[in-house]
């Protein structure tokens, strides 16, 4: 088959809640099932792309999946090239506004015209950037909600016990004293060698940010404080980045690269996240990559283990890969971790394939 003539045929979009053995309380929301959106893209040469977008909530499935729909009309018959296809796209969504569920959905195009690509060359997505697979440093995240400190230590045990190094708390908690409980539990549950990452989720007001900032300070062996306040709130996070020492994390909801430029150039965070279905898919990510780079700052990931363990491998400032299974229920081979490490694969593309009878069983 020739690449150029590599064409969409169309997209099948299906939505599907798939179990979580850890439901997970943040302090604005808990994520209990995973609703997820397979986009299933579909070419003339009969190779299938595959991605997944989050709805974080049911309810968000429906109109991704509409939008998935109209997208899909709008670049049946072209060329399988997601550059050309995000170009296009973002023309044909400005005057509407290429943010939040309009974005999730391109990036979601994206990852599955990134993975037909891969597919088509019988090469992994990161051998396709220039890269080559690695084990990728990783924390388990899938657990250490806003729990009772009781839950906490023993959680915190079974997350270290499956073999990660490093794993994520979240705080936010109405009272600072709870959130400092909390901490002391579970720094002592895993030890002086697991790092600690901990997460408001945007919680906090600036005054309440500095406050509870300099507690974890003072608390010490913390690697990083994400979210502490309004996630678009660029300069109350670089008063908090300025005035509190422990490294403030940002990024799992910066809404493309020319958002994540504005963070950067306001020095709303030390280090940066981003997500692939906010920042754009592959090509979205390539960007955000290019931009941490030149900032000089660590660059992590945020959820979509499978696809961001090839783009972080091709990341010049690579720092942790967020581990979360709630796609696993789904998949026909779920992605590999080994002492600390998530592995890529030499599968083709993405690595993703439908386990075709669990999609049925949790169909919605
Ligand atoms: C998070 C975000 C969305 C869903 C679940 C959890 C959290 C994280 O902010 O960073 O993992
Ligand atoms: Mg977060």
């Amino acid at each position: 088959m020739t690449i150029s003539k590599f064409l969409v045929r169309g997209m099948r979009v299906r939505a599907v809640a798939a179990p979580m053995k850890r439901p997970l309380a943040t302090s604005t929301g808990a994520v209990s099932v995973a609703p997820l959106l397979l986009v299933d893209l579909q070419t003339e040469a009969g190779i299938v792309g595959r991605s997944y977008l989050f709805g974080i909530g049911q309810h968000n499935l429906a109109p991704l999946k509409a939008l998935v729909e109209a997208m899909a009309e709008m670049v049946k018959g072209d060329a399988v090239a997601p550059f050309e296809i995000e170009k296009k796209l973002r023309a044909r969504y400005t005057l509407l506004g290429v943010h939040n569920i309009v974005l999730f959905t391109m990036a979601g195009i994206d990852m599955a015209a990134w993975d037909a690509l891969g597919q088509a060359l019988g090469q992994p997505l990161v051998r396709l950037l220039g890269g080559a697979p690695r084990p990728v440093p990783a924390y388990n995240s899938k657990g250490l909600g806003i729990l009772p400190p009781r839950k906490l230590a023993k959680e915190a045990e079974e997350l270290v016990k499956e073999g990660f190094w490093a794993v994520k708390l979240r705080l936010g908690r109405p009272r600072a004293e709870d959130d400092l409980e909390a901490l002391r539990v579970v720094k002592k549950a895993v030890g002086g060698n697991v790092t600690l990452m901990v997460d408001f989720n945007q919680a906090l007001s600036v005054n309440e940010a500095l406050r509870r900032g300099r507690m974890i300070d003072d608390e010490g062996g913390v690697a990083w404080i994400e979210e502490p306040v309004r996630a678009d709130d660029f300069a109350g996070c670089a008063r908090v980045a300025r005035e509190v020492a422990t490294p403030i994390q940002l990024g799992e909801n910066f809404m493309g690269p020319e958002q994540m430029a504005q963070a950067l150039a306001a020095g709303a965070s030390d280090y940066v996240m981003p997500d692939a279905q906010r920042i754009g898919g592959v090509t979205g990510w390539l960007r955000a990559a290019a931009l941490a780079q030149g900032a000089g700052l660590e660059m992590s990931s945020h959820l979509f283990p499978e696809a961001s363990c090839h783009l972080l491998a091709v990341t010049p400032t690579c720092h942790w890969l967020e581990y979360v299974d709630w796609a696993d229920p789904v998949l026909e081979e779920p992605l590999a971790h080994q002492v600390g490490h998530v592995l890529v694969r030499e599968r083709p593309g993405l690595g993703l394939r439908w386990n075709e009878k669990a999609v049925k069983r949790y169909a919605l």
